[in-house]
């Protein structure tokens, strides 16, 4: 196989799907040498079978807004593979969310279900409903309406979705009532991140910034840095950014930056636990404004507008928030600022250049599949608990979590090891993530 044959024609087919084609270019780069030393995944024509989902479901979600007027949106969900496991991955409710972002998304999550070493194949879903403004009671009738159309395809053994940008607890709650209704079943196991009380799992709503942490350790442990008293820069203040922010915080590392899509908010001093509970008020909202942590605690938060995290001074960039939010003259300003190390939390936050400039310049970099991973990780913990009936303490689901943490950098470093001793981290979660949906696609034929 050649990457450059089959993203010729993946382009003529999707011109328009930029995102989705970037996330496969990354991926088939990285794998090419190892999968041209298997020519029974050529055979099999492995390769073109992966690039495209499954199946994707499109439908139309009608709800009243607070005026009483109409709105229309799209919903999907992008099944991409279930190679080694039911398909599984968030939901987004974003403005922006186009196929092309779900169909990215659902590729890069079947090959970091893969990495949490539990049994999960790739999904994504979402909508372009803008949660920007909207009251709870709104939040709520699209949730339904969303579930309306959506309930049919999900199932505990099928399919099970979860949060992702736009899509917290609240509202996961709201999707689960409708699904029960319709289904008449409780199914727990259906969707994870639900509340503690009905099915979710302990941590869940912490897993993807604390997993993000314990990678981050564990790379900075590998290359002889300690990092504790170390500055890092976040972007976002959602759920991700706020588990990351409590776990850096806990290690003894200093959060100087969070972010929104109005500017930066500077904490000198590093944020302290009531800003960071602060941040869920903020995420409440609905706002989407960063400035909010400024006005909340002005001597101790201060905003610019329209700049990003990466303006920042740090030792360590941990992207929190979306897509291609790290530019290649982002790099390079982290870097003239003192920066060695980006950790992508964030699912590709990076942009191709961002990343090659990190690898060129000698700042230790780590892809989002790899570094995000506790996420989904843990709703797969949330699923076992489900099917068992039962529920961890908050250790057994933090030992647990922290372990296949350790175990995704220890398969990053097997397979991204290079002749010189470096450690490719995109090369090595891509080939270690690869092989196992590979394997299980060859030994289960041609379907
Ligand atoms: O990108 C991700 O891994 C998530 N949004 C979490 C998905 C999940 O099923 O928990």
């Amino acid at each position: 196989m050649r990457t450059q044959d089959i993203m010729a024609k993946l382009q003529a087919k999707y011109p328009l799907e930029k995102e989705y084609l970037q996330a496969v270019q990354e991926v088939l780069e990285s794998i090419e040498e190892v999968y041209n030393q298997h020519p029974e995944f050529e055979q099999a024509k492995i390769v073109e079978r992966m690039v495209e989902p499954d199946r994707i479901f499109t439908f139309r979600v009608t709800w009243v807004d607070d005026r009483g007027e109409v709105q229309t949106n799209l919903g999907y969900r992008v099944q991409f593979n279930s190679a080694i496991g039911p398909y599984k991955g968030g939901l987004r409710f974003h403005r922006a969310v186009t196929p092309s972002m779900l169909k990215f998304l659902g590729f890069e999550q079947t090959f970091k279900n893969a990495l949490t070493t539990l049994p999960m194949g790739g999904a994504k879903g979402g909508s372009d409903f803008d949660p920007k403004g909207k009251s709870d009671d709104e939040i709520m009738r699209f949730c339904q309406a969303f579930m309306l159309e959506l309930w049919n395809c999900i199932g505990p053994d099928q399919d099970i979705p979860a949060g992702d940008v736009g899509v917290g607890g609240r509202e996961i709650g709201y999707l689960y009532g409708m699904y029960k209704k319709l289904a008449r079943q409780y199914n727990t196991g259906v969707l994870t991140g639900k509340g503690g009380t009905w099915g979710g799992s302990i941590l869940r709503p912490e897993a993807t910034g604390f997993g993000a942490l314990y990678f981050t350790h564990h790379l900075l442990e590998k290359a002889g840095i300690d990092i504790k008293g170390k500055k890092v820069a976040l972007s976002g203040f959602g759920n991700v950014a706020w588990g990351a922010a409590i776990k850096a915080t806990e290690l003894g590392a200093k959060v100087v930056a969070i972010s929104g899509p109005d500017g930066v908010c500077h904490i000198p001093d590093g944020i302290t636990k009531d800003m960071i509970d602060y941040m869920l008020v903020m995420r409440a909202s609905n706002r989407d404004m960063v400035e909010d942590m400024a006005t909340a605690y002005p001597d101790k938060a201060f905003f610019t507008a329209g700049k990003k995290a990466w303006s920042i001074p740090c030792d360590i960039a941990l992207p929190c928030a979306f897509q291609n939010e790290l530019s290649e003259d982002d790099a390079k300003e982290l870097k003239a600022n003192g920066c060695f190390c980006c950790c992508e939390v964030s699912n590709m936050g990076c942009q191709p250049g961002a990343i090659q400039y990190f690898q060129h310049n000698g700042i230790l970099f780590a892809p989002g599949k790899a570094v995000n991973a506790g996420g989904v990780a843990t709703s797969g913990l949330e699923m076992t608990q489900n099917a068992e009936h039962i529920s961890w303490e908050a250790g057994e689901v933090d030992a647990k979590l922290h372990s296949i943490m350790k175990s995704i950098h220890e398969q990053c470093v097997k397979f991204g090891t290079q002749p010189d001793g470096s450690i490719d981290y995109v090369k090595g979660a891509n080939i270690a993530g690869f092989m196992k949906v590979a394997q299980a696609m060859l030994e289960q034929g041609t379907i």
